[in-house]
């Protein structure tokens, strides 16, 4: 199969991935006593357009990057799960606008989702492994985690802050861009939360800079910049398709290959700014 070039891979992306939400018009959803829970609207039409977005992988390379006022720069910034910016401003800033969660972060104790105040700025996106191209009554039913009823307690205790839920459509549509696009089968399991999130924010902002996705000459086995846990498999990918994922971006990058290096930095163009 022939490679794409970078701008044809672009408009690839931009003709078949939708950044859908469940709403709470969709069945099942709409027949459910906790429909109302769920956004009238979908995400797209409630956030954005931003001019210049950051989304900040959770990379141990970010760690003694300095990059936290170029990051706090941009109109929009996206972080990931669990990431903490208290006592980190440096490195990574402290404007959270979008924050991509898993549904394994919402469910598990340790992340006290519930209660802790890291998840209460900006908007939340959750999203939880969907089997693929299964429906959304099976999906219903059969969740990797309990995301809905975590959900379900979260917006009663923050009623106000914007929560969406990422049609599991969505996850599939970048997940066969990546197949497409490599010659040999990947695993079937989702992209990374770093991949599902640079998409979601090039539909949102007509200029994206990803940080610490492809690693920069601070690469370190270090797996997140808030953790002392040291894992290449973090970096490299173990149950995501991560280095398909990384190689697809690396394709896109319309920035300088010294960026990635000195800065860890992948600069992509919106959607919108494309003609395809
Ligand atoms: O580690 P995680 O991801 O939260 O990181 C967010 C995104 O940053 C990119 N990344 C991270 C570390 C690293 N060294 N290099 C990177 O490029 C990746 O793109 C990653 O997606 C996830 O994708 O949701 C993931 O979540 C964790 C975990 O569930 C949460 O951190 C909560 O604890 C997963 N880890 C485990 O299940 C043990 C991880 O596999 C994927």
């Amino acid at each position: 199969r022939p490679k794409l070039s970078g701008p044809k891979l672009l408009c690839q992306l931009k003709d078949n991935i939708e950044v859908a939400t469940l709403t709470s018009d969709l069945q099942p959803f709409s027949s459910l006593p906790w429909a109302d829970q769920l956004p009238p609207k979908p995400l797209t039409s409630d956030l954005g357009p931003y001019r210049s977005c950051a989304v900040v992988s959770s990379a141990g390379s970010l760690r003694y990057s300095g990059l936290g006022k170029e990051i706090d720069s941009h109109d929009a910034v996206l972080r990931f799960n669990a990431a903490p910016t208290t006592g980190y401003e440096k490195d990574v800033g402290s404007k959270t606008t979008i924050r991509l969660i898993n549904s394994q972060v919402m469910a598990s104790d340790d992340h006290r989702f519930l209660s802790s105040s890291l998840y209460s700025s900006g908007a939340l996106v959750a999203w939880d492994p969907a089997p693929f191209s299964a429906d959304l009554t099976q999906w219903y039913n059969r969740t990797d985690y309990p995301i809905f009823t975590q959900y379900q307690r979260y917006r009663r205790l923050h009623p106000m802050q914007p929560f969406y839920i990422l049609h599991p459509r969505f996850e599939w549509q970048v997940w066969q861009r990546i197949q497409d696009n490599m010659a040999e089968p990947i695993q079937k399991n989702p992209p990374s939360s770093g991949l599902l999130g640079t998409v979601l924010m090039m539909s949102l902002c007509e200029v994206v800079h990803v940080y610490e996705f492809l690693p920069s000459r601070r690469k370190t086995e270090l797996c997140h910049y808030y953790q002392r846990f040291y894992d290449a498999a973090c970096t490299l990918g173990a149950y995501h398709p991560l280095l398909y994922e990384k190689n697809l971006v690396k394709r896109m990058n319309q920035g300088p290959d010294r960026d990635i290096y000195t800065h860890g930095r992948v600069t992509l163009p919106g959607f919108g700014k494309l003609n395809c």
